[in-house]
């Protein structure tokens, strides 16, 4: 008390500022968050819930430690009588502010406090109205300071921690994806069964300035993001924050409740036989006997499958054992339900049944695993539906619905848009660990609008409609940079991650779905028109290119900045665009018909400029080269269909007689290169003279690559376009129309 007495008679005000904060320093105490009302003496102090008698003697501190001021704010625990330090911050008289403030025209220290604090006598005495005009507003600034400090907490830290942990730890999945790694659409299992998952090359290993740029480029961005999300939410009163939060809660609540019981028994359905079914033999001898060979393919495939993996999901063409990939969780049978429509339409009528009887006593959903929501909607969803559509059997129906149902937990989220993974037990979704801030991925959700339609058509339930038709509401509320999609959407924020735009992996059907919605749809479905035709015209401007070398390719959109690189699986677009031609305004629709065939010949040149005639992963246009891929983890090719798919369309919309060429080398190339005695494997490097295979059978090579192949060498009317739907797996579904149905639901 003496020191603290002298101290403050003696002193010039500065030094008096470290008298201020004598207790916070002495030895073994916690400053409790009260600073000493400089003025009286402590003893005077006891008696107004400051110190009491008991205190020991304040100790002089040394000048200079202002920074002391926010400990005392924060500073946890107990005074030494026992009470809290929040109830003691709580007592704090704000006044013990006010000496730090005081300035000296106004009496300076001693003036302020002896008229202010210590002329009272008493700290309770002075209320805020002793304050000086300046004094307020720095009070109020500090407070303000305070709780935006409190806001920027509590939608800044999660951002944040993640952040530190890419900077500090290196372990963005950039560079090293997580043990539990799984690709999305464009970076399937298959992509990554070398520990190489084909969409990171940002952070590609052994490049650790790349990576690093990559990293800094993310948190920039992710900062950015986090600081416009903060802003927003504090311009809003914090009764509307609390609102937003309770309506919030109870959507989440309400969708679950609805969830649980979507669905009671199937409505009954009269079911028309499908048009362009029927199995017509090609008049051109040389045209059946192909057709001939590819339905021997399936053969081959399917008589492999069935000896060495049956009921497993996929074949090990080599070691003859199945092969299970974690997309599929615990499913089983994807080869099984992928293959159904394709055995259907070659005519493998007993491989169709027993295909059947596995699914009617096998196919079971009940499985404690993560899945990919996308990867099961397309194959078994998509393949169950085109059964059904196909054949009229009553449990592809059942199966899918069932199946249907057990996704929806995955849209739980605040804004609707569905986590990529989901564990179909318990109900519980996530997103894959390597997409940027936790988003979601526009190709994965972007893929769910053709069989959710239809799922709600067959079980008369609008939900799955719903489902999907929000996607489309919280995708057109938010603006898109240049008019494109970035690949990233976070599912709780509602907002897009990084600015990767890809009509490759990532991004592929999302374009693909929204054209075929308005096909489906019988050309009803006008806002997915536009929206297609919107963001081609916007892929056009900003991402498709001409080689000098006259190749037509579409790079990746990367922040602004353009990789010259295509991937196998943008090769689709070929096809897609020239489906599209028809619907384009009318000075387009030659237009989209040309790029459409020029894609189809740059894929085409990827394919003839390897040893094995088949084309790679990725092929670039930059350093000199063109239609080639330059980095060894982009050569191999895993039996994938996109080429092929669109010499399909191509060949159906020109009966150009090279797609029809172009596709016999491919079954040519396939037959000389991937063809083993246990089935098909893919191959590691197509440029190479010897195959390396991967020993994957993949289970799309049977519900696309051959299903594509088999049209491309079959009349037109066998699932004429005018009536058929392809989902991005190959699965068929049938344009909904107004008027004549093929399912007519009670
Ligand atoms: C298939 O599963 C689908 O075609 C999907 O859309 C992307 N590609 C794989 C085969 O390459």
């Amino acid at each position: 008390m003496e020191n603290l007495t002298n101290c403050y008679e003696a002193l010039q005000p500065a030094v008096c500022h470290a008298c201020l904060f004598a207790k916070g320093a002495a030895p073994g105490r916690r400053f409790g968050g009260e600073l000493f009302p400089l003025g009286r003496p402590a003893a005077q102090r006891s008696g107004s819930g400051g110190l009491d008698a008991q205190d020991p003697a304040p100790q002089p501190l040394t000048p200079g430690s202002g920074e002391v001021w926010l400990l005392t704010r924060s500073a946890p625990g107990h005074w030494t009588d026992g009470r809290p330090a929040a109830a003691a911050t709580a007592a704090m008289p704000v006044g013990g502010l006010l000496p730090l403030f005081s300035s000296p025209a106004g009496g300076g220290l001693g003036g302020g406090l002896g008229g202010g604090l210590g002329g009272g006598g008493s700290r309770k005495g002075s209320g805020p109205s002793a304050f000086r005009l300046t004094e307020k507003f720095v009070l109020l600034l500090v407070f303000s300071a305070f709780i935006t400090l409190c806001f920027g907490a509590i939608f800044f830290l999660p951002d944040s921690s993640k952040l530190l942990s890419g900077v500090l730890f290196h372990s963005s999945p950039a560079l090293q994806p997580a043990a539990d790694h799984k690709p999305g659409p464009g970076a399937r299992a298959e992509d990554s069964k070398e520990g190489l998952p084909r969409l990171r090359e940002e952070g590609a290993p052994g490049n650790p300035a790349a990576a690093l740029e990559d990293n800094l480029a993310r948190i920039r961005e992710n900062h950015e993001r986090a600081l416009r999300e903060a802003k927003e939410t504090l311009q809003k009163l914090p009764e509307e924050i609390q609102r937003d939060i309770l309506l919030e809660k109870e959507k989440v609540a309400q969708d679950q409740l609805r969830d649980k019981d979507p669905f009671r028994g199937l409505p009954e359905v009269d079911f028309v036989p499908p048009i362009g079914v029927e199995n017509r033999e090609p008049a051109d001898e040389a045209i059946r006997e192909k057709r001939a060979k590819i339905v021997e393919m399936m053969k081959h495939a399917w008589n492999n499958y069935k000896r060495y993996a049956w009921g497993l999901n996929e074949l090990k063409p080599i070691s003859k054992e199945g092969h299970s990939s974690s997309l599929f969780g615990n499913i089983k049978g994807a080869t099984i339900v992928d293959a159904l429509d394709t055995l259907f339409i070659m005519g493998m009528k007993n491989e169709f049944q027993e295909a059947k009887s596995w699914i009617e006593k096998n196919l079971d959903f009940n499985v404690n695993a993560e899945i990919s929501v996308f990867e099961v909607n397309i194959r078994f969803v998509g393949g169950l539906l085109s059964a059904y559509y196909l054949s009229g059997e009553e449990i592809f129906r059942k199966k899918a619905v069932e199946l249907g149902v057990k996704l929806l937990p995955a849209f739980h989220t605040p804004s609707g848009i569905p986590w990529a993974l989901l564990n179909m037990k318990s109900g519980i979704g996530r997103n894959w660990p390597w997409a940027s801030g936790g988003s979601s991925i526009l190709a994965e959700f972007g893929t769910l609008h053709l069989e959710f339609m239809h799922l709600s058509h067959l079980s008369g339930n609008p939900i799955f409609a719903e489902k999907v038709m929000n996607i489309r509401r919280v995708l057109n509320k938010l603006e898109k940079p240049e008019g494109l999609y970035p690949n990233y959407l976070n599912p709780s924020s509602g907002q897009w991650g990084q600015h990767h735009v890809s009509v490759g992996g990532l991004g592929d059907s999302f374009y693909e779905y929204l054209l075929k919605a308005w096909l489906m749809s019988d050309k009803r479905d006008l806002e997915a028109k536009k929206m297609y035709f919107d963001a081609i015209q916007a892929i056009e401007t900003h991402l498709i290119r001409k080689s000098s070398g006259g190749l037509t390719y579409i790079a990746e959109w990367k922040g602004g900045l353009l990789e010259h690189k295509m991937g196998h699986l943008t090769c689709f677009a070929g096809g897609m665009f020239a489906l599209g031609a028809d619907g384009a305004p009318e000075a387009l629709a030659q237009h989209y018909l040309e790029l459409g065939a020029e894609i189809a010949r740059t894929c085409h040149e990827s394919y003839n400029r390897t040893f094995m005639k088949l084309g790679p992963e990725a092929f670039r246009f930059d350093g000199g080269v063109e239609a080639i891929a330059t980095r060894q983890n982009e050569k191999y090719y895993i039996l994938r269909p996109e080429v092929i798919e669109t010499y399909m369309y191509m060949w159906r919309l020109t009966h150009d007689p090279k797609y029809r060429k172009w596709a016999w080398e491919a079954v040519e190339a396939l037959e000389n290169h991937c063809r083993v005695k246990g089935g098909y494997s893919g191959l590691r490097d197509v440029y190479f003279i010897y195959e390396t295979y991967d020993d994957v059978q993949q289970s799309f090579f049977l519900a696309e690559t051959l299903k594509y192949l088999y049209l491309i060498f079959s009349d037109d009317d066998l699932l004429p376009l005018e009536h058929w739907i392809f989902n991005t797996e190959a699965h068929l579904l049938p344009i909904l129309r107004e008027d004549k149905k093929e399912v007519e639901v009670k």
